[in-house]
């Protein structure tokens, strides 16, 4: 009898096993219908106030139908605002005619963001992309940190004077101008900054605040 009882169990153990083989190999049914995926690439580097950032946007329907009713945004989180103007949105305007992407397509969008100084500290920015019927929407929106110089920071500005005699767009020997004088004005300066150049047609200017000045010679 304790042979028998050992028998029953070693045959109640592979019915299990084989009950817990079948449960595992069936997959767990998936959502069917479209769904959107976006990722976002920023231009490296700190950026000035007026810089136009190179923002690559990229969205793939992973689903296993169309996305009919595309549109995409973005959401500004905190720091400086980043401005994209409307028509580079192309077909993803939310005003526009909104777009379609089959299933497994992916397209990539290029986004000039002008950086402004609203606000202190690096911009950061919330990307979305929208369809209705998307089955995850997890996968909707990413955010994106754009570093930003501070507005109060002074630094130096170096400076190249030439005459371009041979007309290549670019310095070439013999058109170094020396003793010429080099003026920088920008945001937050009361006055220019002037640097004489040297032999090499080189100046030199500290004390200049952070952001986009303009130079000019006399
Ligand atoms: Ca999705
Ligand atoms: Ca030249």
């Amino acid at each position: 009898m304790k042979t028998g009882r050992f028998a029953r169990s070693a045959r109640a153990a592979c019915v299990l096993t084989a009950a817990l083989t079948i449960a595992a190999a069936t997959p767990a049914a998936a959502d069917t219908g479209p769904n959107l995926a976006i990722t976002v690439v920023a231009g490296q580097g700190r950026w000035l106030p007026g810089d136009t950032v190179p923002i690559d946007l990229t969205i793939t329907n992973t689903g296993d139908a169309p996305a009919t009713d595309v549109w995409a945004a973005t959401s500004q989180q905190s720091g400086p605002y980043l401005s994209i103007p409307d028509q580079a949105w192309g077909d993803l305007q939310f005003s526009g005619p909104r777009t379609t992407f089959a299933p497994g397509e992916t397209r990539t969008y290029h986004l000039p963001a002008t950086v402004s100084y609203s606000n202190p500290g690096d911009a950061v920015v919330e990307f979305d992309v929208f369809d209705t019927e998307d089955v995850d929407s997890n996968d909707n929106h990413t955010v994106v940190t754009v570093p930003v110089v501070p507005a109060d920071t002074i630094d130096r500005v170096a400076g190249h004077v030439y005459g371009d005699r041979d007309r290549d767009g670019k310095p070439s020997p013999g058109e170094d101008l020396a003793g010429v004088e080099a003026h920088l004005i920008g945001r937050g300066m009361t006055h220019d900054l002037v640097a004489v150049t040297d032999a090499a047609g080189r100046s030199r200017s500290t004390g200049c605040r952070s952001g986009r000045a303009t130079p000019c010679t006399s």
